[in-house]
Parts: structure tokens; sequence; C-alpha cells
């Protein structure tokens, strides 16, 4: 029993994060307005309560901030600010301005008034829950931030008796940024000193994608910004594993929300993938995390939450996204890793092929059996919505299973057929528009082929 628990007779009572949602944030082609209808329907069946708009590709939300949206692209947007009413959802509007927001002199008073009016723009279409972000910019002056957020804060609250606290994220939004040895950072301890306290501060753990948050952690920025923060978590988002030419999405994060505080907090968002119906699956275990943070078990919400979204399919989309829910990069690391029996089965094997006389093929081509169905089985019955989203991961998946039958062919008759080459080939040729189990049964093939690399390179040497 954690702290977040309350008894009340004798039964535990759930605690629900209070702010609770989606943040669409991340860069690239952004959701269409049908898109997020449907997503902020999904919020309300999932007890989720917000959504926050601030698509880093609209131009009118970041590059652009100071240009009111033409009436067209309001009139969408009054739309959506009515269905998420519908559904009682907050639907919060985001406006990042860091990239050129004047703070001193005439154009600051400019940037100022330009910024309420956009704002006002907002108020007039329904809107009553509104944020500024200054992530992802050169500027760090934290004391000019912090005037200029207190002083819309104080203007819009001023005028209008019905608008909820500013939410806001810094640019120094993970921990690693904020600190320096045991030290606060100027920026951060600018930033702190001048926040009005009612704002809300949102950062994303220890670096901008890692590997969850504890609730020493957390406790630790609570204290640097004396209030509670509130958590923007950079899962499922996918945005930042760009291939050579720049595509982004190509690998599906899959799996579900893990690894985060179990104490009280106030606010809690989402980054979705640029692939909407997907985002869904790993959200909806966030949203049962985020419904009863102490209870939460991520391997029984991400079955269950399988089983809701895919019926019968559920078995073939487990193997699947077995297979791509880890996500990682040179800076970035998040997600349980990819087929974690795949991968031990697999390096067994071929520890015990170098070793032994005997090798028991049989269990890692079951896998492999599987992996070939179900990638069969989703491609044929998947709804087409859900298909749009992965039939690039979905063939990949299949090449992938069909190399490592390949693989295991070579094993058993003791050399590298050069149609495995051929067929590694094929997947990285692929692996500009889909990637996935990098570390399991991608690795495999690699593994196989560098084995018998390394066998003919000392047989060279021994004839020497
Ligand atoms: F606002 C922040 F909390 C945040 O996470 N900002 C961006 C976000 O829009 C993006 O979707 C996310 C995942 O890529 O990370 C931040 O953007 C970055 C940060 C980097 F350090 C993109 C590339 C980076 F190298």
């Amino acid at each position: 029993m954690t702290l977040a628990t309350i008894l009340i007779g004798n039964t535990a009572q759930a605690v629900p994060i209070p702010l609770r949602g989606i943040v669409e944030g991340f860069y690239g082609t952004p959701w269409t307005f049908e898109d997020r209808a449907d997503i902020i329907d999904f919020c309300r069946q999932n007890n989720l309560n917000s959504y926050i708009y601030a698509p880093k590709d609209d131009p009118y939300h970041r590059e652009q901030w100071r240009k009111p949206y033409p009436a067209d692209k309001l009139a969408e947007m009054k739309n959506l600010v009515a269905v998420a009413k519908k559904n009682n959802v907050r639907f919060i509007f985001a406006v990042s301005p860091g990239l050129d927001l004047n703070y001193k002199g005439d154009k600051g008073e400019e940037d100022f008034r330009l910024m309420i009016k956009k704002l006002d723009a907002m108020y007039e279409i329904g809107v009553r829950d509104f944020a500024i972000f200054f992530d992802d910019i050169k500027d760090k002056n934290g004391k000019e931030q912090a005037i200029f957020l207190n002083r819309v804060q104080k203007n819009l609250r001023g005028r209008y008796k019905d608008v909820a606290p500013l939410i806001m994220v810094p640019t120094e939004y993970f921990y690693f940024d904020m600190v320096k040895g045991d030290k606060l950072k100027p920026y951060t301890k600018d930033l702190a000193e001048n926040l009005d306290p009612r704002i809300v501060v949102l950062y994303t753990g220890r670096g901008v994608v890692c590997d969850g948050i504890t609730d020493k952690e957390l406790a630790e920025v609570n204290k640097i910004f004396g209030r509670e923060v509130g958590i923007w978590w950079n899962y499922p988002v996918n945005d930042y594993k760009l291939t050579p030419d720049g595509n982004r999405n190509v690998k599906l994060a899959l799996g579900a929300i893990e690894k985060l505080p179990t104490a009280k907090m106030t606010a809690i968002f989402f980054n979705p993938m640029g692939q909407v119906q997907l985002s869904k699956l790993s959200i909806a275990t966030g949203a049962i995390y985020a419904n009863n943070p102490a209870t939460y078990d991520d391997s029984k919400a991400w079955d269950k939450v399988l089983n809701e979204q895919f019926g019968s399919l559920a078995p073939y989309m487990k193997i699947f996204a077995e297979h791509s829910r880890h996500m990682e990069n040179s800076w970035a690391k998040v997600g349980a890793p990819d087929a974690i029996e795949f991968e031990t089965t697999a390096s067994n094997l071929l520890y015990d092929f170098g070793k032994k006389s005997f090798v028991d093929f049989a269990p890692l081509e079951r896998k492999i059996n599987e992996m070939d169905r179900a990638a069969d089985i989703l491609l044929k019955r998947l709804p087409q919505k859900y298909l749009a989203e992965c039939k690039p991961q979905l063939e990949q998946f299949k090449r992938i299973a069909n190399a490592d039958r390949v693989a295991i062919e070579c094993l058993k008759a003791g050399q590298l057929d050069p149609k495995l080459e051929i067929l590694r080939e094929e997947i990285t040729a692929n692996e500009k528009q889909a990637i996935l189990s990098e570390a399991a049964a991608r690795k495999f093939i690699d593994d196989v082929i560098k084995m018998f690399d390394d066998q003919n390179q000392s047989k060279r040497k021994k004839k020497k």
C-alpha cells in the first residue's frame, strides 16, 4: 500500500491523477481534426479528462504563433472544442512562442498583446484551459519567461473567472538539464524563483525520453519548483527515431506504460505517435495507470487492453507488439525490451551451437512460425484504419521471420547460404520505413551471419 492509496472502511480507494490525458506534442505531420475528435472520444471512454493541442508542426502553434488562425481552421477548432465539451474532456490550447518571443521594450509589449489576442480568440470559441510551452528553444531567460507567464495568467484570470490555471513546459524540461552537479542551473533557478506557484509545470523525467520516473525523482523536481509538478511522458511518441532520409514514425511503440511514480501527483500527459489508432494501445494502459497509480500492473494492463481493442486478433497483435515496444537511440531509452523470450531462446541456441553436439532448434522455430502466422493474420484481418498505420511494419515483421528461418537452416547445414545475406539486404532497404525487434529477431540474422563470417575468418588464418 502506498501513500496515494486511501483506506475507506476496509477497501482501498483509487486516487486518480487530477489532470490526465494526451498531449499532441510531437514533431511531424499533425493529426487531422477527425483524428482529434476520435481521440477525445477515446479519452472519455478511458476516463482521461484532458487533451492538449500542441502539434509542433502546426505553424500557428509554434513557428508563426503570432498569426491568428484563419477562419476555416478556427471553425474546425471550434468544432473540436465542442466535441471535447460533450465528452467532458478539457481542451487545453497550447502556444509555443519561444523561438522568437520578445520580452522587453515595445516589441515585448507587442508580443504580450499578440499572445493575449491569440488566446482570446480561443476563449471566444469555448476554450477555458491554456498552456504555453518553452521546450526545444535556444532562449534561456527563466526570469523573463516567468514574468511573461505570470502576466498572461493574471490577465486571463482577471478578465475571465472560468479559466483554469496555466500549464507550462520549461526550456530545461528534464531533470539532468536542470542541474549541474548538486546545483540548479541559472535558468531553472530563475524560473522556479519567479513563477506564480499556481502555474502547472510539466517535465519529462531525468531525460527527454527516459526509462521511468521514481517517486524520489519526482519529489526532487517538486522541491525545485516549490509545487507539485506534472509529467509530460514521451511514450508512445516515435518522432525522434529518424531514418537517414529523415523519416519519422518508423518504429511503433506498442508496449504498456511502465515505471511511473506511485506517489500522489498532479498531472500526466502522454505524448502519442503520429499513428493515432495504434497510439491507443499504450495510452489505454496509461489511462489505467493514471486512474489508480498505486495498483497499476503493466503486464496485466497490456493484456486487458489488447483484448479490449483487438478482440479475437489480440493473441496475434500481442506477438507483433512484443517485437515493437522498446524505443531507443543515442539519447533516448524507454519501453520494455522487445521479445525477451525470443532473444534468450536465440542467444541460448547460438551459445549451444558453438559448444554442444546436439542443438534443439524447435523452440526458436516455433516462435518464428508464430511470428509469420501472426503477421499474415493481421495483414488479412486488421481493420483498414489500423492496417494503414502498420502495413510496412507487418511486412517487415514477415521478412524478418522469413530470414530468421533461413538463418536456422544455415545453422542446420553448418554453412552460410548467400540467400541469407540477400534477405538481410532487403530488410535493411526497408528499414527506411519500418523498424522492429532490433535487439531480438532482427539481431538474430546479424548474429548468425557474423558467426559464419568469424568461423571462415579463423579457418583462413589457420590455412596461412
Ligand atoms: F516539451 C517537452 F516536454 C518535449 O518532450 N518536447 C519535444 C517533443 O515535442 C517531442 O515530441 C519529444 C520526443 O521527441 O521530445 C522533445 O523534442 C525533442 C527533444 C530533443 F532533445 C526532439 C529532439 C531532441 F533531440
